[in-house]
């Protein structure tokens, strides 16, 4: 079963305004990165059609700006894939969370995020690693850095591929490569 174009295009025509952007819920959209949460953050009104069933009757692609997938996989319908995007979103809105916290978020500056700890200083044996305990900011930032990059290079070695990276970090990089050797 599929939706039909007109139910769907009379919706349409009664809820857009000229600052609509009109997204498409699928499988076979561009995919939904960080970098398009970004980009959607700017539209005052951003309508998220959501399919079920098998789909939509495929003239329904000429009143859309755009078709997005969250990844390479098939739901019942759009509804959570149009959560996800929601929650994306509402997370780079003004006062949800601190700019720091984005700055640090793992995708913001192309690397997945360093190790982070709490207390207890100790647990089953395992320490927090002194430099964190030391208080010495460049060291500490240094060790962040690095540690970033190996996360990056071991888990997703396609997102170091894609980022520029600057003098220091392809020295870190050549560290854990000969570290990664012994
Ligand atoms: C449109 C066409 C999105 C919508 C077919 C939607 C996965 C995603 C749907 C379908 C979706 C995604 C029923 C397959 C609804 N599944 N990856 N399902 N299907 O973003």
């Amino acid at each position: 079963m599929l939706l039909m174009v007109q139910p769907i295009v009379d919706c349409l025509k009664a809820i857009k305004t000229e600052s609509s952007h009109v997204v498409l819920l699928t499988p076979q959209g561009e995919t939904f990165t960080q970098k398009k949460a970004r980009s959607f953050v700017h539209f005052d009104h951003l309508i998220l059609i959501c399919g079920h069933y098998e789909g939509f009757d495929e003239r329904i692609r000429d009143y859309v700006d755009e078709e997005v997938s969250i990844g390479d996989f098939v739901l019942t319908g759009g509804e959570i894939a149009a959560m996800t995007i929601s929650d994306a979103l509402i997370r780079l809105l003004d006062g949800v969370i601190t700019k720091q916290s984005h700055e640090d978020d793992s995708f913001e500056n192309g690397l997945l995020e360093y190790p982070q700890y709490t207390r207890p200083i100790e647990y089953d044996g395992k320490r927090v690693p002194d430099v964190l305990l030391s208080g010495h900011h460049e060291n500490i930032r240094k060790w962040r850095l690095k540690e970033s990059l190996r996360k990056t290079y071991l888990k997703r070695p396609d997102l170091l591929e894609k980022k520029q990276l600057n003098a220091e970090e392809e020295h870190l990089l050549i560290e854990i490569q000969s570290e990664n050797q012994k």
